[in-house]
């Protein structure tokens, strides 16, 4: 008998597959269909305090091998995604993500405060890196920055907490966003974020309006930077801190590696925007099928277990 339960903080899920934050998850009909979809949780689209309709269209590409995106946060604001969120918890359900991403500091702060003080007992995702705001540089580039955010967020947020970080590509940088993660009482790190201001060329031409086509990179194309920033997080993060993988997952089998490398939970974007919902029965029939190969039976049996030479 195979199991794919799997936990983060004091939250058990059935399976470890949920939506990554953006991809179908903004209106209450998306969230209802994520909610009824086979995977083990979902989150909701990261919020600003106000309603934002985002950047001009066209402003998400499907590619042959991913996605571009500039969607510019739009979202139905704070207020909205709160209210659905304390529903949930009326009806039962607190085992969904609250993905929040404030324009500025004060503006985190203001809805974490209201989440603290709500009755909301989920877990939050803060985003530290929205490639697609312009002239909003990605906090989670800013060492700095991160340090002080986090040092003002847990200065009184209690509830369970995690982070969404971009992609890293030096090793240093690892080891200085480790350090300073490990300072904090996080619960979980997702990562990664799309690979940020890329460009698409195409017929002569960029494929996405705002930003000059510069847009976050998704799909096969991150797959291995995505696995790298597991790994190393997974290697360099007290254990405390629980890994959610984010990147270029399309079969069973990229769920599998990115729980080898280290992901206790694994978010679907471009392929679930390809998809739709029932891409999660499908990934999920292959990942058991991997598992029943490897007479693996939980996800405990290989997660972080990736063999090195
Ligand atoms: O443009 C967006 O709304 C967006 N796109 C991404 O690829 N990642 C994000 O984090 C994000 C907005 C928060």
């Amino acid at each position: 008998m195979i199991s794919l339960e799997t936990t983060i903080s004091n939250k058990t899920f059935s399976n470890c597959l949920m939506n990554a934050s953006g991809v179908k998850c903004m209106t209450l009909e998306e969230l209802s269909n994520l909610k009824n979809s086979e995977s083990g949780t979902w989150i909701t689209k990261s919020c600003t305090i106000s309603p934002r309709e985002g950047n001009p269209s066209p402003r998400y590409v499907d590619l042959q091998l991913g996605s571009i995106n500039s969607m510019g946060l739009p979202n139905l604001g704070f207020e909205f995604y709160l209210d659905y969120a304390l529903k949930e918890h009326k009806s039962g359900n607190d085992n969904l993500f609250f993905s929040v991403a404030g324009l500025t500091l004060e503006d985190n702060i203001e809805m974490l405060t209201q989440i603290e003080n709500s009755d909301f007992q989920g877990l939050v995702e803060l985003n530290l890196s929205c490639p697609n705001i312009p002239g909003k540089p990605q906090t989670g580039y800013d060492f700095d920055r991160t340090d002080e955010v986090l040092k003002q967020v847990f200065s009184f947020y209690t509830k369970p907490l995690g982070v969404k970080l971009p992609p890293y590509f030096d090793i240093v940088h690892f080891e200085m966003m480790a350090n300073i993660l490990n300072k904090y009482q996080l619960r979980f790190i997702t990562c990664i974020n799309s690979i940020g201001n890329a460009l698409y060329v195409e017929d002569e031409s960029v494929v996405i309006k705002p930003k000059g086509g510069f847009g976050g990179i998704g799909g096969a194309y991150v797959k291995p930077t995505a696995l790298a920033n597991v790994r190393m997080f997974h290697k360099l993060l007290k254990k405390d801190i629980s890994i959610i993988g984010c990147g270029g997952v399309e079969s069973g089998k990229d769920v599998f590696e990115h729980i080898l490398c280290g992901a206790s939970m694994v978010q679907i974007g471009t392929q679930l925007m390809k998809d739709g919902t029932k891409v999660f029965s499908k990934i999920l029939t292959e990942l058991k099928e991997i598992m029943k190969d490897k007479n693996y039976t939980t996800i405990l049996d290989f997660k972080g277990k990736l063999k090195e030479l």
